[in-house]
């Protein structure tokens, strides 16, 4: 699925704005047709958004079930030669989609986007009617999980096992565009680098017949080298590779020629580098990678987890001032104009399905009733995992042109000690590995899975671990803490012979708590919390990345653990520092100068 562009042969236009919106409390809209008439008593929501925090309302925040979206719109008059395809960049976590009294589209998954064709459905020129129903319910076999109780007073409560609040909506753009009759429909680069020589090997599939013309572009627009045919490999003397901290794109231009004229034309931006595993080592074009950076969320004030410019390039901007140079799209993945950006600017990073929370031992988790058996027909089952392998491919053949995105996350902390853990993982990691050979895979580690207990370890190629020594488990205690993350570490070192990366580390901290003896929740104990881990980590010496958790707090449903949302951020949710973000910063400012090439 190509993203709408325009050019000579192409045109686009957002559908961003105000829309009519409607919450269906009671779950009436399906049954009653909504979608053939105008939304009643509608009030307007703003597109892309989160619902859940424009209103004060508890109904709206809390909503579980079917909310409608309505827009009147027109195809303009000039696309009447185009075939003109309606694009939803994400809706959460799924939608079914009617064009006046048709229903044109549906899609499960809140994170990758879907389309249709909707040519035979409207009249360039002439006003439809769009409407969208947006649900936001988890289930055992829905991925992220959840469960939806019903309680005696009639009310729906949703459960999820995950700690970030369940935002749902159009939280991405929607788009209509239009192609020619027969267009390019589908671009896959792979790409090379030996240290001057390179390669680009593109595959290109169109819809009809014609040919296919290539060109490559430098980064000034002067064409490198041209082929032509569907698919083939352009070999290059001498490559500016995409490094981290050095972008560098080419540009491949397809052209698609019917009876000598070109009909069709994609540019695709295409960064020539490679990654590798070897031993302890994360290689990017053939050199030791060490990832510093953070988990973060797509969380904001007001717009839940809409994605916005304004937020998108404060965040990269606090990132590069941190000295940071790579990101975790914990825990979905992230708008495309995210990794657009990250491989503008030669941010690395580490790509997420929205399969969290499969695991039901932890915390947080506060839904009774739970499975016996967590992989089992009542709880994470084979309709769960084919879900999941959905949402695999949804999610590779959407990202894996990004020069930025270094390596599959297939889920977040799943419990794999049990032995279906193994049996549901092994198919999605092979997938992963079949549809993407050129990327290893991970899935990141939870605390009570230790090297011992982890059943799909063997099967990753880059072991993550997510830690909490010193806050969840030896509170209060970081000279306990440190033993215990050191002793362990040691021990998945010993087993496996594997890069192995510390992709959670953090503590709760409330901005303006203090304690000349650091406690816990103070500024002073996630500094020292912070220090604590570093030196773990140099004392060790091979391990290849730290990522905090987490970037800025974040909203999280209600709980006993939560104030106000997760406080492990280094900076508050309004993007404001805590203290330890000083020595943060200068440990990795300090790193990123020592890598400079002299
Ligand atoms: C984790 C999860 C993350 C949570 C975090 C916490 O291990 O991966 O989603 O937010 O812990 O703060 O508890």
């Amino acid at each position: 699925m190509l993203r709408p562009i325009a050019n000579a042969y192409r045109q686009r236009e957002c559908l961003s704005g105000l829309w009519r919106f409607c919450l269906d409390a009671h779950g009436l809209g399906r049954t009653e047709s909504w979608w053939t008439r105008a939304l009643r008593d509608a009030r307007e929501i703003p597109v892309p958004c989160s619902y859940n925090d424009i209103f004060p309302e508890r109904a709206a925040r809390e909503h579980v079930g079917d909310a409608w979206y309505q827009l009147d719109f027109m195809v303009p008059a000039s696309w009447d030669k185009l075939r003109t395809i309606l694009r939803f960049d994400a809706a959460t976590h799924r939608a079914t989609v009617w064009i006046d009294e048709t229903e044109v589209a549906s899609h499960e998954g809140g994170y990758t986007p879907f389309e249709a064709d909707i040519t035979a459905h409207v009249r360039p020129g002439a006003s439809h009617r769009l409407t969208v129903c947006v649900n936001n319910e988890l289930h055992w076999h829905t991925i992220p999980p959840g469960r939806v109780d019903t309680l005696p007073d009639g009310r729906r409560r949703q459960h999820q096992f995950h700690d970030f609040f369940n935002y749902a909506g159009l939280n991405r753009s929607v788009w209509l565009y239009g192609v020619p009759a027969n267009p390019i429909a589908a671009i896959t680069v792979d790409t090379a680098y030996r240290g001057g020589p390179g390669s680009v090997s593109y595959e290109i599939a169109t819809q009809g017949g014609g040919d296919v013309r290539v060109s490559l572009c430098d980064a000034e627009g002067l064409a490198v080298a041209h082929a032509s045919g569907a698919h083939g490999r352009i070999e290059l003397e001498h490559v500016t590779p995409w490094q981290p901290g050095r972008a560098y794109l080419y540009a491949l231009v397809v052209e698609l020629i019917e009876g000598g004229q070109v009909r069709d034309s994609y540019t695709l931006p295409v960064g020539v580098r490679t990654v590798q595993v070897e031993g302890r080592q994360f290689l990017i074009n053939g050199r030791p990678f060490y990832f510093t950076g953070f988990g973060k969320h797509e969380d904001a004030l007001v717009r839940g987890r809409a994605h916005d410019e304004a937020m998108m390039l404060h965040d990269f901007a606090l990132l590069d001032w941190m000295g940071a140079n790579s990101i975790r799209t914990s825990h979905y993945p992230y708008a495309e104009e995210v990794l657009d950006y990250a491989d503008r600017h030669g941010i690395v990073v580490i790509d997420e399905t929205a399969a969290v929370g499969m695991n039901i031992s932890l915390a947080i988790v506060r839904a009774p009733d739970l499975p016996p058996h967590l992989f089992s027909e009542d709880g994470i089952s084979q309709r769960t995992q084919q879900t999941h392998l959905q949402a695999i491919r949804e999610l590779i053949a959407r990202d894996r042109n990004h020069p930025s995105v270094v390596m599959w996350s297939l889920a977040n902390e799943p419990d794999v000690r049990s032995e279906g853990s193994r049996d549901y993982f092994e198919p999605l990691i092979a997938e992963a590995h079949r549809l993407d050979p050129t990327r290893p895979v991970t899935v990141p580690n939870v605390h009570f899975c230790g090297p011992n207990e982890d059943r799909i370890a063997d099967l990753l190629d880059v072991l993550c671990l997510n830690r909490y020594a010193g806050w969840y488990r030896e509170s209060g205690d970081l000279t306990a803490a440190e033993q215990m993350l050191e002793a362990e570490l040691r021990a998945w070192a010993e087993k496996y012979n594997k890069p192995l990366m510390m992709t959670e580390y953090g503590c709760d901290t409330l901005p303006g708590a203090h304690g000349v003896i650091p406690t816990m929740w103070t500024e002073e104990y996630q500094t020292d919390f912070f220090a604590m881990y570093h030196r773990v980590f140099d004392r060790l010496g091979t391990l290849t990345g730290e990522h905090v958790w987490c970037f800025a707090d974040f909203a999280t449903p209600q709980g006993v653990m939560r104030v106000g949302g997760n406080r492990k951020g280094v900076f508050t949710r309004d993007r404001q520092p805590k203290s330890a973000v000083l020595s943060l910063r200068q440990r990795w400012l300090e790193r990123r100068k020592s890598e400079q090439p002299s």
